[in-house]
């Protein structure tokens, strides 16, 4: 038996998002870091297991799978306890929607964010981009809000699509993003996100 191996890198919003799916599973694993700042990523003997050169790729019984929700839904079938995804094919539906609308939607502007807040001098960030995209993040915010209203978690049970924003919203705070105080279903959705244990797969 081969130990399941996950070629990660510690930052990486996509690769914390397996690290909590394999944690919510109790699943042992083996990481193995691929260095993006030496461009590991691109080199001859990684890019045979992923095309597109980027992490998370998890290895699994000869499996070689990429891109992280499809990994995250990979783990959901084949370790089905405890479940990720609800049993009825509808609400499985909906949260591949959200899975979705937090990958083509929500991330975009929150990676503007991180990449301004992290790798630039403070009098060198683009403060337009900034805010805009924090007001494209509220918008997106008063949707989950809404999704929550008399719900515990985004598809009532914990699910895939909680695991999907749990990288972007852990780091809120050092990303000086602050929630409306409105918006009380998603602030008391990111405290019990956080309540997890499997939260700390997240190594921040
Ligand atoms: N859609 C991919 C995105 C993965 C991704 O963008 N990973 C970044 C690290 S956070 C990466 O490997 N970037 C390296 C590169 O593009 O060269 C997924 O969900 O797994």
């Amino acid at each position: 038996m081969f130990m399941m191996k996950l070629y990660d890198y510690p930052q990486c919003p996509f690769c914390r998002k397996v690290r909590v799916a394999i944690a919510e599973k109790g699943l042992k694993y083996e990481k193995v870091l691929v260095d993006l700042r030496k461009r590991e990523q691109k080199k001859e003997e990684f890019l045979k297991l992923n095309p597109y050169g980027k992490v998370p790729v998890l290895i699994d019984n000869g499996a070689v799978i990429y891109e992280s929700s499809v990994i995250n839904e990979y783990l959901d079938e084949k370790y089905p306890d405890p479940p990720l995804m609800p049993s009825d094919p509808a609400e499985r539906a909906g949260v591949r929607v959200l899975v979705d609308f937090c990958e083509s939607r929500f991330h975009t502007p929150w990676f503007n964010i991180y990449l301004q807040m992290t790798f630039k001098a403070e009098d060198k960030r683009d403060k337009e981009l900034i805010q805009g995209s924090k007001d494209e993040l509220k918008g997106h915010l008063r949707r989950i809000n809404e999704v929550l209203e008399g719900r515990e978690y985004l598809s009532g049970g914990y699910s895939l699509a909680d695991i999907a924003f749990t990288p972007r919203v852990a780091i809120f705070d050092s990303l000086n993003i602050q929630i409306p105080a409105e918006f009380k279903n998603a602030i008391e959705w990111i405290e019990k996100i956080k309540s997890r244990p499997s939260y700390q797969a997240l190594e921040l």
